[in-house]
Parts: structure tokens; sequence; C-alpha cells
């Protein structure tokens, strides 16, 4: 198909060889044989050739101009996925454990205490603290959070997943027919920039872990973002 530029074009040269012609007639008008020197000028000799040239061109010209659609096409293509896989789709995921060393209890506390998983396996984004145990989103959107938590052998453990200082799941055991038990939860959460997640330790209870088999982990992770 032309575009109306190159179809103005076309008609535009058309028209100047046209009145070339009229011009070499008029010029030539004394001549024995108007009539056939008229026809010889127009459609024969070095205006034909000319008209053949230019619609040559503009031939190869539209051609090229196809080939550089499909290569702008191809790009554009590229840019959007390059884009979904770094601007389009931002990365947060960590994992940690409690214990980075030793073994024992953790607790009790005289209060509500956030648990602090020092042993950091994977903090892409950094929205994870293992100085405070405390998740603070950087992104808005969709997130998985899931927790493990291993009874004390001598007390009753209890913990909850929170977000923004509120219980969301728990996990609960006691010890006093049988210890050494574990437990875990999870939820998806819709999380805001600057919410928090994290696992706490209720006042007086305990739980017990080690730096060897990491009963006790943190682990979340961005499902999708949200718009802003
Ligand atoms: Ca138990």
């Amino acid at each position: 198909m032309h575009t109306a530029v190159e179809r103005m074009y076309i008609t535009t040269m058309l028209k100047t060889a046209v009145l070339f012609c009229l011009i070499n007639w008029a010029v030539s008008e004394e001549q024995v044989d108007p009539n056939e020197t008229k026809l010889s000028s127009c459609f024969g000799g070095s205006v034909a050739m000319t008209v053949g040239a230019l619609t040559e061109k503009v031939a190869n010209l539209m051609d090229k101009l196809s080939q550089v659609e499909t290569k702008l096409q191809n790009t554009e293509k590229e840019v959007t996925e390059l884009k979904s896989i770094t601007q389009g789709t931002p990365q947060v995921a960590f994992s940690a454990a409690l214990y980075e060393t030793g073994q024992g209890n953790t607790g009790p506390f005289n209060v509500d205490t956030p648990l602090k998983y020092k042993k950091v396996f994977s903090n892409i984004g950094n929205n994870y603290n293992p100085a405070t145990g405390i998740f603070r989103a950087t992104v808005k959107g969709m997130y998985f959070f899931r927790y493990s938590m291993h009874n004390s052998h001598d007390g009753n453990s209890v913990t909850s997943l929170m977000k923004n200082g509120v219980c969301v799941v728990s996990v609960w055991d006691t010890s006093s027919s049988d210890s050494l038990d574990m437990g875990s939860n999870a939820a998806v959460l819709p999380l805001e920039v600057g919410d928090t997640v994290y696992v706490q330790l209720y006042a007086n209870r305990k739980i017990f872990g080690d730096n060897d088999y990491n009963y006790n982990s943190f682990t979340g992770f961005l499902l999708f973002a949200l718009k802003m």
C-alpha cells in the first residue's frame, strides 16, 4: 500500500513529465508531422525513461521503508520484554533461620518480641533486616510469607506472623505431654510501601533452635507488584 505522501510524490512526478511533454510539443509544432513528434516525445525517449526510473526509485524506497518498519516493530517488542525483566518486575525475596551460632531457647521475655532470624540465606532487595527481624516493604504488591516454629522442651511456644503489629496467622504448641514438636504457618498478604511483617514470640513463651538444622525459619517474597 502506498502512503499519502508517496502517492502525492508519484502524482507530482507524472504531472511534471506531462508538462515537459506539452512544452516539447509546443516547441516542435512546426515539424512536418506534429502528432508523430508528440507521441514520440511523450511516450518514448528520455521522458519515459525518467518516469520509469523514478517509479523504480519509489518502489525501492517503499521496500526499504517496509524493512525499517519491520525492524522498528521488532525493536519495540524487545524493549517491552526487557522492561518486563527489569523495571516491570521488582525483585524481592528473603529467607533466614533464627540461629547464626549455637543452640538453645529464645525467650522467655517479659513482652511480646519480634524474633530476629539472623542466619540470612538470601535477601534480594534488602527488605528484610536481620538486626530487627522486621521485613519492610519497598514495593507495593502481593507477598507470600511463611515461618516455622520449634517447641522448647521446657516451656510452651506461641508465635504469630504480624503485619504492621497485627496478628495474621499463628503457631502454638505445648511441652507438657510432648515436647520438641514443630509447626508452621503461611499467608499471602497485600503490602503497601512501608508496611512491616515479622514473627512475634509472645511474652513468657519460648522456642528452641540451633544453627545446624535451622528448625525456625522465616521466608518471604514478592509474588507480583501492584500499581501505585
Ligand atoms: Ca508439643
